[in-house]
């Protein structure tokens, strides 16, 4: 799926994050949506971040989302650089429990938005990429709907086996 005329693109600031992220690329996979992942840093490769947000339009991205941890600038600076939406993962690092993460990445000044996930949402990150995707692609769009088919069916389940 990866590769083969990407739709997404996943970045994130540095391999450390990808244990984070691994669960995007995931649900991505599960529904048959061809992605690219890549290792982009707003302060360590910032010209090639620069070059990846340029380029992703015209390459046939149609979704990034961007993770990153600490002083988490990599889904803004993307954002600024493309008219694509952006979705940001919050990283949670060794400090402060991904709190750094989450404000530098939510808190966009107005005219460069940035949906941002919950700390370590990278799944839910997926999901909305979907979700953006399908609002034009009615297979896809399809497709979500039986998954929330499916988790209620599971929650219902549940509840009936622990009813007593
Ligand atoms: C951020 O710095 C990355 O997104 C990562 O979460 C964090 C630490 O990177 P490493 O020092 O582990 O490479 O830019």
């Amino acid at each position: 799926m990866a590769e083969q005329h990407p739709r997404v693109g996943v970045i994130m600031g540095s391999d450390s994050d990808w244990p984070t992220m691994e669960p995007a690329t995931e649900v991505l996979a599960e529904f048959g949506v061809p992605f690219e992942v890549r290792v982009v840093s707003a302060h360590r490769t910032p010209h090639g971040m620069l070059n990846y947000a340029d380029s992703a339009a015209s390459r046939g991205l149609q979704v990034i989302i961007a993770g990153a941890g600490g002083a988490a600038h990599l889904p803004g600076m993307v954002a600024s650089a493309t008219p694509l939406p952006v979705i940001g993962v919050p990283v949670p690092l060794k400090y402060l429990d991904g709190m750094d993460s989450l404000m530098s990445i939510v808190q966009m000044p107005a005219g460069i938005p940035v949906a941002t996930v919950s700390i370590a949402g990278a799944k839910n990150a997926g999901l909305l990429a979907l979700r953006i995707l399908g609002s034009a692609d009615e297979a896809l769009r399809a497709k979500l709907s039986d998954y929330q088919v499916d988790l209620e069916r599971m929650v219902t389940e549940k509840d009936a086996n622990l009813r007593y």
